[in-house]
């Protein structure tokens, strides 16, 4: 270590190798360590070093504060400090890159924050390079996250606890097979549409998180696709990125439909839970829609399958039930730092947003093969002199067949998908927006890698 920072317990220490690239997290809880140590090494990797060894240090805002004043003269805190050691071989084991040095309370998103300092310990400047650096962070980030991410610097925000206050936050796994209402669960606690929402399964296909924030406490949901047997690259993909987000996440809630039976679908899925072997708890859903003596079976049922944990009867849609889940997730979650801006909602970036809104109207308005045939990618976002948007998006599906029927006769679908997703898309905007909306054939696109990477469906 370059600087004089107090060394952490063992407990707090994850290192890890990958090629010749070596990863130190010291100050962070097990999970965070390895969300971090994956951070660094993503960036790395972007900058293309394939040696060395890296240390990433979580301090809080007095050693920050410290530090920036011995080596930049500043008295205050900052979210994160690169100090890179150049050209020193050890005697033994890789070279050394240097420290990265990140400050919690300061950050807005410790990920981003971290891949920031190891790009500037690379050799990278932001205030320099015409936005080269920021566009590696976003790719970066993108890649790490499955989704398009915004290229900002980090920022610091205040948080609402003081430096001297414990706080809890972690990520929560939500599993469970298509329909069986996840996306309702997670638009329910974070009080805002973050996922779209249908009667058709596989509705969900990037893991997306909504944010909730008390006091002391911040809740991360990632709501994932339904966990399913893959049938193509794309399912295939989907299943891939469930799997990483159990073994990823702090805890897991398995959720399951009070309206349909136990099925193998749901005990395919239990297996999966219990191998990732997270504190867990269960939820039987949609209880609004049958009457007590089904959920009590329902209950019953979820108890056979033997998972650890509590149960909790609940209901999405009503809200019936969720508080006290959500209270018993809370008393789950690791002490650590914020993971997003108290005021964040989602992660979510807006072209996403709006496509996913597209895609809720198309799943609305079609039936049979055509909802899994079609996805919607946004390619361009301007905002107008009178403050409205105009939103460019491409509506793809596989043959043209499908395309007659989205378009239907004297475009009459394409026309209803639009003014549906219009008005979705101003709800969020809190503007008014225009929609040019072009229907087009990309045959294949379920199975073309390329296209899936681009689409951030990793
Ligand atoms: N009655 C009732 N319906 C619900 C409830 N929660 C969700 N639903 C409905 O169940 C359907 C599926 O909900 P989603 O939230 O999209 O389900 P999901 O688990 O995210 O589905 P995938 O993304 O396909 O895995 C929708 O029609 C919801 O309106 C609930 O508590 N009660
Ligand atoms: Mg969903």
């Amino acid at each position: 270590m370059t600087s004089a920072a107090s060394s952490p317990s063992s407990a707090d220490r994850d290192c890890g190798t990958d090629a010749g690239l070596e990863v130190e997290v010291l100050g962070a809880s097990e999970e965070l360590a390895r969300r971090l140590r994956r951070a660094a090494l993503a960036a790395l990797e972007a900058a293309g070093v394939s040696d060395g060894h890296l240390a990433v240090e979580l301090v809080d805002r007095a050693r920050m504060r410290e530090l920036n004043a011995r080596f930049r003269g500043r008295d205050a805190a900052t979210d994160v400090l690169s100090f890179p050691i150049d050209g020193v071989e050890a005697a033994t084991g890789p070279r050394e890159l240097g420290d990265v040095i990140v400050c919690p309370p300061e950050c807005s998103d410790l990920e981003e924050a971290v891949v920031h300092g190891v790009l500037h310990l690379c050799g990278y400047d932001h205030e320099r390079d015409q936005g080269q650096m920021l566009a590696l962070q976003a790719d970066v980030l993108t890649r790490l996250r499955g989704s398009a991410s915004g290229s900002a610097a980090p920022r610091t925000v205040a948080l609402a606890v003081g430096s001297g206050t414990k706080t809890r936050a972690g990520f929560v796994a939500l599993a469970g097979r298509p329909n069986v209402g996840k996306s309702t669960l997670v638009n329910r606690f974070a009080g805002t549409k973050v996922a779209i929402v249908s009667d058709k399964p596989q509705t969900t296909r990037r893991e997306l998180r909504g944010v909730v924030t008390g006091d002391d406490w911040q809740l991360v949901l990632c709501d994932l696709p339904g966990f399913q047997r893959p049938r193509d690259e794309l399912t295939a993909r989907m299943q891939a990125r469930v799997e990483r987000a159990l073994a990823d996440s702090d805890v897991v809630l398995y959720i399951v439909s009070a309206t349909e039976p136990i099925g193998p679908g749901d005990r395919f899925i239990a297996e999966a839970v219990r191998r990732a072997e997270k504190p867990t708890v269960a939820a039987v859903n949609k209880i609004d829609a049958v009457d007590r003596e089904r959920t009590a079976l329902a209950l019953l049922e979820v108890e056979k399958l033997d998972l650890p944990g509590e149960i909790f009867p609940i209901s999405a849609k009503t809200g019936e039930g969720v508080e006290e889940l959500r209270e018993h997730l809370v008393s789950l979650l690791p002490e650590g730092p914020f993971l997003y801006p108290p005021e964040s909602r989602s992660d979510v970036p807006p072209e996403l947003a709006f496509a996913e809104l597209i895609r809720e109207q198309v799943l609305r308005h079609t039936r049979e093969e055509v909802p899994h045939a079609v996805e919607v990618e946004v390619s361009e976002i301007e905002r107008r002199p009178d403050g409205s948007l105009v939103v460019h998006a491409d509506l793809w599906c596989e043959t043209e067949s499908q395309k007659a029927i989205l378009i239907g006769a004297g475009g009459r679908m394409v026309k209803a998908i639009g003014s549906a997703a219009r008005a979705e898309m101003a709800i969020l905007a809190g503007v008014p927006v225009h929609l040019d909306l072009r229907v087009r054939v990309r045959r294949g696109w379920r199975k073309d890698e390329g296209l899936l990477d681009r689409i951030g469906i990793r």
